[in-house]
């Protein structure tokens, strides 16, 4: 390290950073808030900019602040102008707290949103560096619509640092896109440490008898999840293990997993709960994970479960196999192949002491995405969008 370099860092070392997400269940607010969380732990002052306060964002502290995008509503837009509102309260906000670095999660619109605000405050002589993460359907479902293709490749070009949560999805931008910029794989991350402190004893006993396997799966039920699938593999799973299966989430595809489980007669042994606050006490008395997903960038979820120790039965789409090592922490089948689903969940199912196995070695590679291996890679990346800025 040369002494600019140092001279760089340590003027860097804690940074005011504004971070634009959708406050919501999915995958990409979750990231970003706990980013947000785990930023200020370490010292910096992080400011959340979206439209409603994010789910995983309980307590807000002398470090971390919240401030609300209100799109005022007028009878003659048909679609009211959020990026509008949030581009404006961007400038204020980044005006009055003195904000150095702006990160924007999801392509759609908030890079949009982040270039025109960097564009206002530059008519004002401030520069701040926006740096911009893909997270999966902003690139593979959404963005690369025709509709949409234009504004989300000119968003990333003109974003300062670009990151995506996987190296698939890294490929599928450079495959969707055309890209000038440089593209760093940052992958999503879990607090092992905190869900070891807080997760003693998960009180299993409550939700199933000793002798019956918890199967679960969390997701948006959006089409992509494939929520079908997850039902006809717990259907045949279930004529030879006793077991249950918890649907935690809300979505389209709901109501039609509900009507298949009173088809298929197992209505009763298949729980509906809904969105839920309480994602680590279910995933830490959960046996096995279902994520048969059409299409996932990284599967956050899926990571999740295997930090609480639960294997995964999942699809290979997209950067599932990053994250859910083949015959170490669950398996893996091509999208759509319930058999061969059904096949491996009863290999982990039927024998306590392979399921076991399974179960550890979840837990040990869910350690390589904590959260002390990817906050920092993080830091990092904010300080090359500084350089970028001030080359
Ligand atoms: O579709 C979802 O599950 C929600 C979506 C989102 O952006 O909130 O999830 C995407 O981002 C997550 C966090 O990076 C990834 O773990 C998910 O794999 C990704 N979903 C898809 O690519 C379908």
């Amino acid at each position: 390290m040369t002494i600019t370099d140092v001279i760089r860092f340590q003027k860097y070392r804690y940074m005011k950073i504004a971070i634009v997400c959708y406050p919501t269940f999915g995958g990409s607010g979750v990231m970003a808030t706990e980013l947000g969380i785990a930023l200020a732990a370490r010292g910096h002052e992080v400011h959340f900019i979206t439209y409603r306060q994010p789910v995983r964002l309980a307590l807000l502290g002398s470090n971390i602040h919240f401030h609300e995008v209100h799109v005022p509503q007028y009878p003659l837009f048909h679609y009211q102008p959020y990026e509008l509102a949030l581009s404006s309260k961007l400038v204020d906000t980044i005006k009055l707290h003195g904000i150095e670095l702006l990160h924007v999660h999801y392509a759609i619109p908030h890079a949009y949103a982040g270039y025109m605000a960097k564009q206002m405050l530059a008519e004002e002589g401030i520069t701040i560096p926006m740096v911009t993460t893909l997270h999966g359907t902003d690139i593979t479902l959404v963005g690369s619509h025709p509709f949409y293709r234009p504004a989300v490749t000119f968003s990333i070009n003109n974003s300062d640092v670009v990151t995506s949560v996987s190296q698939s999805l890294k490929e599928d931008t450079l495959r969707l896109f055309d890209v000038k910029k440089e593209v760093y794989v940052v992958p999503n991350f879990i607090d092992v440490a905190k869900i070891r402190k807080t997760f003693v004893d998960c009180r299993r006993s409550m939700m199933a008898p000793e002798d019956e396997k918890i199967i679960t799966h969390i997701s948006n039920f959006r089409k992509v999840k494939r929520i079908e699938d997850v039902i006809k593999v717990f259907y045949e799973v279930q004529k030879k293990v006793p077991s249950r299966l918890l649907m935690i989430g809300e979505g389209p595809e709901k109501e039609g997993a509900e009507n298949l489980c009173e088809t298929l007669g197992i209505a009763d042994k298949v729980i509906f709960l809904g969105n839920s606050n309480e994602i680590d006490r279910i995933l830490c008395f959960s046996d096995l994970f279902l994520l048969p997903s059409e299409t996932e960038s990284f599967g956050l979820v899926a990571l999740e479960a295997m930090a609480h120790g639960a294997p995964v039965i999942s699809s290979n789409a997209g950067g599932i196999p990053e994250v859910n090592v083949h015959g170490v922490s669950g398996y893996l089948s091509e999208v759509g192949d319930v058999e061969d689903m059904v096949k491996n969940a009863l290999k982990l199912l039927l024998d306590d002491e392979v399921l076991e196995q399974f179960k550890s070695n979840s837990r040990a590679e869910a350690m390589k995405f904590d959260i002390t291996e990817v906050v920092p890679l993080y830091e990092e990346i904010y300080r090359k969008a500084f350089e970028v800025k001030t080359r």
